[in-house]
C-alpha cells in the first residue's frame, strides 16, 4: 500500500523493501531510475546483494530517534514496515502498548506483566491534559474540554481508561472504549483491565462499604459470562464465543458507581451440539460435570464421566491451566455474590443437565427407502429422564422431534421424521436452550445490578466497553463470519466518521478552508449491500429472510438470488453492486469488505437464520409444569410463528409479527448499540496477535502486518494523511517561525 504525502526515496537513503521470506527488510538505496519508478537497493541482511524494487515496494525508514516511539502518528515516514517494526522493537522491551494516532494498540504479551497494580492506576490516575487550555479557541462554539492522554505517561489501556473516565467526568458525556482484535489478540484481558481501572479510580469515599459491594458485583459478573460464554478454541484456550458491551454508570461529581449493563451480541451456539477436534464446548459443562456435589448430580441423573455424554466425549477435556473443578467454586460464588437463590442456581444446572441428555438420545433408520427414524433400545429412558426435568409427559416430548405436523391440502397430518431429521430437532432444541439459559443469566446479572443501582439526584453517565471478536477471513466463510465482518464494517464506518468530525472541527478551528472527505461514506456501499437502505431495498439480508419463509426456499435457491439480483451485470450506478461477486465456482458468493475481499460459502444460512424450534416443541415446554420452563419457552412462544411443521394455534402464541430470523435480529442489535455509541465520546483499541504459538516474545511480522491491515490501523493512518500531515497550532507555528 502507498501512502499519499509520503516523500519519495533518494540515492543513499535508508529504506523498508518487500521481501517474501521476511515480509520486508532494511536497505540503503543506490540508485533510482530516471523515471523514479525502479530502485536499486543494497540489503545488508542478504549479504549486501543489490536487487531492484518497484518504487510502490519501497518506503523509507525513519531517522533512529524515532525507534520504539510512542505515537506512530508521530513518525516521519508513515509506513506498513515503519509501523510493524515500530510495534515489533517495542514489543521485545516488554511495551506492549502504542498509540497509532486515536488508536491503542495492544499487542498480546503472553505472559504476566507487571502493569497493572495500584502503583499503575496511581500513576495514571488524573494524568490527562486539556487540550483547550493549550490552543487558543476563543471562536469556537464548543465549550466541552476535550481531555486527552498526557505525554508524560507512557501508553497504556490505563491511560485510555483515565481519558474516558476524566471525559465523563468534566463534560459529562457517555464514554465508550472499543476493544477489537482476532481470536486471541487480548481483547477480553483487555476488558477486564479497563474495568479494574474504573472500578478502581471511581469507588466513592462516602459510600465505601455499598461502593465496595457493587464493585465486587461487576467484578463477579465475568466469571458467569465466562464459564457460559467461553470455550477453549485452537485459537484461545479462553475463547469467548461471544459479543458483549458492558456499560458502567458513574455519578459524574462524586466519582459514584451508580449501575451496570451487559448487552450480549452473536453467541455460537453451534458449540453447544459440535465442537472441532482440539476444542471444547462451553467451559460450564467441564466445570459442572467435575465440581458439583455427588448428590447435586444425582438429583439429575448425572454422572462425572464426561465420555458419557454425547455434546462432549468427542472433545479434548483436560486443558493445561484450567482447572474445572477449582472453577465451578469460583462460579458458585460468583452466583451468590450475584443473589441467585438456590432454586435459580438449580434451575440453571437443570437445564444444563438437559442438555446433556439431549446429546444421548440415538436414533436408528429403517431399512427402507423413508429412513424413518427409530429410538434407539437406551434412549427410552433418556426420554423418561428429560421429560421428568422438562416437566412434561414422556409420550408428547416423544412425539414432538420423533414426528412432524405438515400441511396436506386442509388437513394437518403427521409425518415421522428420518433419523437425521429427529437429530436435527434435538441439536436445536439443545442450542436453543442454551442460548435462552445464557439470555436468563444476563437478565438475572442486569436485573441484580438495577436493584443495587444508586439511587441520586444526579444523573449518571456511563463508560462502555465493546469486546466484540474482529474481522475474520478464514478458509472457509459462513454466516457467522458474515455477521461478524458486517459489524466490523460499521465500527469502522463509526471510527472513520468519528475521524472525519474530529478533524473538521480541528480545520475549522484555525479557519483552514478544506474539503475533507468523510471517510466513513466510503463503507456505505458495503454495509447496504448487507443489510440495505430506505433506497436500496434488495440486500443480501432481505433476500436470504425471504428465502426462509418462502415454499421450497433452500441454499440453492438463495444463491442463485444473490447471483441474479445482486450482480453487477448491467453495470449500473448502484455502489452496492460494485462490493458483490458471484463465484459460482465455490458455491458461494464475495464481498469487498474495507479489510479485503471475503469469500462466503451459503451452506446452511437458511438453517442457521431461521429459528429451528418447531413450534410444537415450544407450545409443549410453555406449558410445562415446572415454573421455570414455562416461563423461558412463554417468552420464545411469544415470538414463534415460523412455520417450521405446523401453522401456530391462536391464543397466546399467536404472536407471528413478533418472529425474527437471526439476520434480522442482529441488525436489530446492531443498530441499537450503534445509536449508542453515537452518543458517546469514543476511544479506540486495537488488540494485536503476535504469533500463532501463544508464545511470548515471538513477533510474526506477517501476522502483525495482515492485522493491521484489517482492523483499520493502517486505514486510520492513511485517513490521517489525506488531511495536513503535521498539525500544529497557529499560536506554536508562529512561535517558531519568529
Ligand atoms: P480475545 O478475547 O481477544 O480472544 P483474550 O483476551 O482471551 O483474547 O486473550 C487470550 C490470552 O492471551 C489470555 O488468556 C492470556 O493468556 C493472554 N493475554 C492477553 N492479554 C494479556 C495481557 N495483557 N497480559 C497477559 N496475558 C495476556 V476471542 O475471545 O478468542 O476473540 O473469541
Ligand atoms: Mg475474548
Amino acid at each position: 500500500m502507498s501512502y499519499t504525502n509520503e516523500t519519495a526515496a533518494a540515492a543513499n537513503d535508508w529504506v523498508w523493501v518487500a521481501d517474501k521470506e521476511n515480509t520486508f527488510l532494511k536497505g540503503q538505496v543506490e540508485s533510482v531510475s530516471d523515471d523514479n519508478k525502479t530502485y536499486k537497493v543494497k540489503i545488508p541482511e542478504l549479504q549486501n546483494k543489490v536487487r531492484s524494487f518497484k518504487a510502490n515496494d519501497v518506503h523509507r525508514c525513519n531517522p533512529v530517534q524515532f525507534d520504539k516511539c510512542d505515537d506512530m502518528a508521530s513518525l516521519t515516514h508513515l509506513n506498513e514496515p515503519s509501523v510493524v517494526n515500530n510495534l515489533q522493537l517495542r514489543y521485545q522491551d516488554d511495551l506492549i502498548y502504542t498509540y497509532s494516532g486515536l488508536f491503542l494498540v495492544a499487542v498480546n504479551p503472553y505472559k504476566r506483566l507487571n502493569i497493572y497494580n495500584k502503583d499503575f492506576v496511581k500513576l495514571y490516575k488524573n494524568s490527562t491534559v486539556n487540550l483547550n487550555d493549550t490552543s487558543n479557541n476563543s471562536e469556537s462554539d464548543d465549550d466541552s474540554s476535550h481531555l486527552t492522554r498526557s505525554s508524560s505517561v507512557k501508553p497504556h489501556i490505563f491511560a485510555t481508561s483515565e481519558e474516558a473516565f476524566q471525559n465523563l467526568k468534566t463534560n459529562k458525556q457517555d464514554q465508550s472504549i472499543l476493544v477489537t482484535g482476532e481470536s486471541g489478540a487480548g481483547k477480553t484481558e483487555t476488558t477486564k483491565k479497563v474495568i479494574q481501572y474504573i472500578l478502581q479510580v471511581s469507588t466513592s469515599e462516602t459510600n465505601k462499604a455499598a461502593s465496595i459491594c457493587f464493585e465486587n458485583q461487576i467484578l463477579q459478573a465475568n466469571p458467569i459470562l465466562e464459564s457460559f460464554g467461553n470455550a477453549t478454541t485452537v485459537r484461545n484456550l479462553n475463547s469467548s464465543r461471544f459479543g458483549k458491551f458492558i456499560k458502567i454508570n458513574i455519578l459524574p461529581a462524586s466519582n459514584e458507581l451508580s449501575g451496570c449493563h451487559v448487552d450480549w451480541y452473536l453467541l455460537e451456539k453451534s458449540r453447544v451440539v459440535y465442537q472441532d477436534s482440539k476444542e471444547r464446548n462451553y467451559h460450564v459443562f467441564y466445570q459442572f460435570l467435575k465440581g458439583a456435589s455427588d448428590s447435586l448430580l444425582k438429583e439429575f441423573d448425572l454422572n462425572r464421566s464426561i465420555y458419557d455424554y454425547g455434546y462432549l466425549k468427542n472433545t479434548n477435556h483436560t486443558i493445561p491451566g484450567i482447572n474445572d473443578k477449582a472453577e465451578f467454586k469460583l462460579l458458585d460464588s460468583a452466583f451468590d455474590i450475584m443473589n441467585f437463590t438456590d432454586t435459580d442456581k438449580k434451575n440453571v444446572f437443570k437445564i444444563l443437565a438437559i442438555i446433556l441428555h439431549l446429546g444421548n438420545i440415538t436414533f436408528k433408520s429403517s431399512s427402507d427407502s423413508s429412513r424413518q427414524a427409530f429410538l434407539e433400545e437406551k434412549s427410552n429412558k433418556v426420554i423418561g429422564t428429560i421429560a421428568k426435568l422438562f416437566g412434561i409427559s414422556d409420550t408428547a416430548f416423544k412425539d414432538s422431534f420423533m414426528s412432524s405436523r405438515v400441511k396436506a391440502g386442509r388437513d394437518i397430518v403427521k409425518q415421522q421424521r428420518t433419523s437425521s431429521q429427529a437429530k436435527f430437532a434435538l441439536d436445536a432444541l439443545a442450542k436453543s436452550l442454551y442460548e435462552m439459559l445464557f439470555q436468563y443469566l444476563v437478565n438475572k446479572i442486569n436485573d441484580n445490578f438495577d436493584v443495587n443501582a444508586v439511587d441520586a439526584f444526579e444523573e449518571s453517565n456511563s463508560v462502555g466497553i465493546l469486546d466484540i471478536a474482529g474481522f475474520e477471513i478464514f478458509e472457509k466463510n459462513s454466516f457467522e463470519q458474515l455477521c461478524i465482518n458486517y459489524t466490523n464494517e460499521k465500527l469502522q464506518q463509526f471510527f472513520n466518521h468519528h475521524m472525519f468530525v474530529l478533524e473538521q472541527s480541528e480545520y475549522l478551528k484555525e479557519g483552514i478552508s478544506w474539503q475533507y472527505i468523510d471517510f466513513g461514506q466510503e463503507l456505505k456501499p458495503t454495509i447496504e449491500l448487507i443489510e440495505g437502505s430506505s433506497s436500496k431495498k434488495v440486500s443480501v439480508f432481505s433476500i436470504l429472510n425471504e428465502e426462509c419463509v418462502v415454499p421450497k426456499g433452500s441454499d440453492r435457491s438463495f444463491l442463485e438470488k444473490l447471483h441474479r439480483e445482486l450482480e453487477n451485470k448491467d453495470k449500473s450506478a448502484d455502489k452496492s453492486k460494485e462490493k458483490f461477486k458471484a463465484n459460482k465456482i465455490r458455491d458461494g458468493f464475495i464481498i469487498k469488505h474495507y479489510a479485503g475481499e471475503v469469500d462466503y460459502n451459503v451452506d446452511g444460512w437458511l438453517d442457521k437464520n431461521k429459528d429451528p424450534l418447531s413450534n410444537t416443541i415450544v407450545e409443549l415446554l410453555s406449558n410445562s409444569s415446572s415454573p421455570f420452563i414455562q416461563e423461558l419457552f412463554d417468552e420464545r412462544a411469544l415470538q414463534h410463528s415460523n412455520v417450521s411443521d405446523s401453522p401456530v394455534k391462536g391464543g397466546r402464541n399467536n404472536k407471528s409479527a413478533m418472529f425474527r430470523t437471526a439476520a434480522q435480529r442482529h441488525k436489530q442489535e446492531l443498530q441499537d448499540l450503534m445509536k449508542q455509541l453515537d452518543c458517546t465520546q469514543p476511544h479506540f483499541v486495537r488488540c494485536i496477535l503476535p504469533n500463532t504459538n501463544k508464545r511470548p516474545a515471538e513477533f510474526d511480522k506477517k501476522l502483525v502486518l495482515e492485522q493491521l491491515r484489517c482492523n483499520g490501523v493502517l486505514e486510520g493512518i492513511r485517513i490521517a494523511r489525506s488531511g495536513y500531515p503535521n498539525k500544529m497550532d497557529f499560536h506554536t507555528f508562529a512561535e517558531i517561525g519568529s
